[in-house]
């Protein structure tokens, strides 16, 4: 592909390219790729993957586009010589709101994978008009707002495909948008299919409030990604939203399949639906209600040619997550679903004579991952432990009926994104020192021959050092703090929850803050930096910002600690934030409850981008661990066995753990006059009582070990030969977690595209 900037410049808003602004330089930009996407064929192949979300966290598109596309550095020098820096111009965009957290990221690594290796597939989602809250921090509290991205994106076209969805009692049209997907270097495309509703009334949403008329359901369905469910309507809300998801996926599976020659008995070999998590998992009975009431199959029929096409991918072992919807709600939102969804349990009954402990329906509760099992043909678990707790424990009784259907897919990250995008100076060493295969092999491993050469080892600290510099310079511009040239750079970037332990990190930062005021001064300074988003409806979760946001002030008040001791907390982390501070960290914390975290990905992004994980033996973190071995990971806590044991006997003892001195100290820090006074009373008692009592997720557990490991981290970090040859170690194993290698898996395991 050929660009000519100021050719283009003239064309389009007659002046010269010198004279254009940064935003109409970026829609310039975003035009080309767009058009030029436009006239790519669809990657092609009998089988077709659709890959079913309820989030796709795709971030911004242009840069990657553009390096997708080989034109990058093209571009950036064309601007250059007209003054103009491709940096500026892509902050210009706005990203995208249509995920959450991993789940979504995953799925738009594995979109942008599947693409790179050529393979025919589509994401399957919906067209968020508002997508997850914008987050903004008032009072030292998260308010959410509305994030209207769509009103100012370029991205999407429109679909000639429209479906109509028949819910209980009225019926609405879908309109389908499409984004290209282009994989690396390649002249062939996916899409990113997302529905919208034609009836769909922006004007619902009030400014500045997530608040909106939960009944308006032809006006409202795609306004928001998980809008609220702690009451009935939203819980009801969720429903319509997932059916209106599947539907028009189904009805479009179908169209596509028979628009390439299947006579629909042979659906399997023109179709595999993998669903992400049990979002999408009523595209079961709909696929089978579809093939019996439109195109006349016996039910038997239709069940078999479902079971041969749909896979499920479990994504937590947290009892919240697992749907479970009433059987009156799906009578409600669509009956004619409830029935066969009835049919299917009473068959699954009679052919495994089974009980009520795998039953997809019992005491009135539709139990969707126990369909999605049942009824698909795949079942798998995102990194090994993840997968070993669901066939030992968690999903048991499944195992023991299909041993065959279960297998592990370690996540993945993409490669293109998390070093080529996000860190081009990292890239530039690479491409130095390995050549430029590794950005379609992931294959890093040449870097281990470098492990003693200083020259390969001060490159690679270069280049830790200008990714600092850039994340300096965005904290400075987003958030107003400003980072000490020589901290280090500890971060914790996630949802906020309690089992991925956010309040173990504050309590180690008050155990930090009155250790510097006994007066045991560090050898240098240390910034903390959070960033994500809590769920409006989870409570703890908000007080848990709270105290963070809180701690972040008090410090830098402290004239003794603030030179030493920095906490920041990003507001409204995305992938966009992310892609600046991840290649910047030095320490990556990975800390939640052994056995909680499936996989984890930020994990996999942070080693990748040569920072060193302190963390729990949870989800990934067991993989890394055993990739670069003991003296290149920091890794604490108490067993996932042990954790589930203390569950299982109901042995933990929250009290006993906050009772000991040391803890106590810490805990009650919480609640002391001061930050009272500055903070907000209710929240910090709430937070206080709840670790003193409960500690549900056992942070006092391994409170004390975990402020041990951190200090001898820090005193690691002070041997700096040392430190820059775990770094490099980390980067050079982290080829096994590139997604192109976890979608080959599912590939020839589960697709066979
Ligand atoms: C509807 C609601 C209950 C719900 C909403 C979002 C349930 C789950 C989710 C999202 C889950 C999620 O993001 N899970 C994460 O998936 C990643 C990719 O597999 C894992 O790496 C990570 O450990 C897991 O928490």
């Amino acid at each position: 592909m050929k660009i000519d900037l100021e050719a283009r410049s003239q064309e389009k808003y007659g002046r010269p390219l010198a004279e254009l602004d940064d935003s109409a330089i970026c829609a310039m930009l975003e035009d080309i790729v767009r058009e030029h996407a436009a006239t790519m064929p669809l990657n092609e192949g009998k089988r077709r993957l659709y890959y079913l979300s309820a989030e796709f966290l795709i971030g911004r598109l242009l840069t990657n586009n553009l390096i997708e596309l080989g034109v990058y550095d093209d571009v950036k020098a064309q601007l250059a010589s007209a003054g103009h820096d491709l940096g500026a111009v892509e902050a210009r965009e706005v990203e995208p709101s249509l995920g959450n957290g991993g789940l979504g990221r995953l799925a738009a690594c594995f979109l942008d994978s599947i693409a790179t290796l050529g393979l025919p597939g589509d994401g399957v989602g919906l067209n968020y008009h508002y997508g997850l809250f914008h987050q903004r921090f008032v009072d030292l509290q998260q308010a959410a707002e509305p994030d209207g991205w769509l009103d100012r994106q370029d991205w999407l076209v429109r679909d000639e495909k429209a479906y109509t969805v028949e819910f209980g009692g009225f019926s609405v049209k879908s309109r389908l948008y499409d984004i290209d997907v282009l994989g690396y270097v390649r002249t062939t495309k996916n899409r990113l299919r997302l529905f919208d509703l034609e009836s769909v009334d922006d004007s619902l949403v009030p400014v500045n409030s997530i608040d909106f008329d939960k009944g308006e359901l032809a006006k409202n369905l795609t306004l928001f990604l998980y809008p609220d469910d702690s009451d009935d309507a939203g819980r009801l809300l969720r429903v319509y939203q997932e059916y209106f998801m599947v539907s028009n996926a189904a009805q479009l599976i179908l169209d596509e399949a028979m628009e390439r020659g299947s006579n629909l008995h042979d659906l399997p070999d023109y179709a595999v639906v993998q669903i992400n998590d049990t979002h999408p998992s009523m595209v079961i009975p709909e696929l089978v209600r579809l093939l019996v009431d439109v195109h006349g199959f016996e039910f038997d029929e239709a069940v078999s040619v479902v079971r041969r096409m749909v896979a499920y991918t479990n994504h937590t072992i947290l009892a919240e997550a697992l749907e479970k919807w009433p059987l009156e709600s799906l009578k409600t939102v669509a009956p004619r679903i409830a029935e066969i969804v009835i049919k299917l349990d009473e068959l699954e009954r009679a052919e495994n004579g089974s009980d009520d402990a795998v039953a997809i329906v019992r005491d009135g509760v539709v139990h969707m991952a126990h369909m999605a099992i049942h009824y698909g043909f795949s079942i798998n678990g995102v990194a090994a432990l993840h997968t070993k707790i669901l066939e030992d424990t968690e999903l048991h009784p499944f195992y023991e009926l299909y041993p065959e259907k279960f297998s592990n897919k370690t996540n993945g990250i993409t490669f293109r994104r998390w070093i080529m995008d996000a860190n081009p100076a990292l890239s530039g060493v690479l491409d130095d020192v390995l050549g430029t295969d590794w950005r379609t092999s992931c294959d890093l491993s040449g870097l281990l021959a470098f492990k003693d050469d200083d020259a390969v080892l001060a490159r690679l600290d270069n280049a830790k050092t200008q990714a600092k510099a850039s994340m300096r310079e965005f904290l400075w511009e987003t958030q107003g703090v400003r980072i000490p040239e020589d901290a280090i750079i500890d971060v914790q970037v996630k949802r906020i929850h309690e089992y991925k332990r956010q309040q173990m990190l504050a309590l180690y930062i008050i155990w930090k803050y009155l250790d510097i005021k006994n007066g045991n001064i560090p050898a240098r300074p240390l910034t903390i930096i959070f960033g994500g988003k809590a769920a409006p409806a989870y409570t703890i979760a908000q007080d848990i910002i709270h105290l963070i946001l809180l701690l972040s002030r008090w410090i830098a008040a402290d004239p003794v600690v603030s030179p030493y001791l920095q906490v920041v907390m990003i507001e409204n982390y995305n992938v966009s934030a992310a892609e600046r501070v991840i290649p910047a960290a030095d320490i990556s914390e990975q800390i939640s409850l052994a056995s909680k975290e499936a996989s984890g990905t930020s994990n996999m992004k942070f080693m990748l981008n040569g920072a060193v994980t302190l963390c729990t033996l949870d989800g990934a973190n067991v993989e890394i661990a055993d990739l670069v071995g003991d003296e290149n990971i920091y890794t604490f806590g108490t067993s996932s066995k042990e954790v589930e044991r203390l569950y299982a006997e109901h042995a933990y003892d929250a009290h006993a753990h906050y009772l000991r001195p040391g803890v106590k100290l810490l805990v009650d820090f919480i609640t002391n006059p001061a930050f009272l006074a500055l903070g907000n009373a209710e929240r910090l008692h709430r937070l206080h009582d709840d670790m003193a009592w409960k500690d549900w997720f056992m942070a006092l557990l391994d409170i004390e070990e975990y402020i041990q490991k951190k200090e001898q981290v820090l005193a690691d970090y002070e041997n700096r030969d040392a430190w820059r040859k775990k770094s490099l170690v980390n980067i050079a194993k982290a080829g096994a977690f590139s997604s192109d290698r976890t979608i080959r898996q599912y590939n020839e395991d589960i697709w066979h595209l």
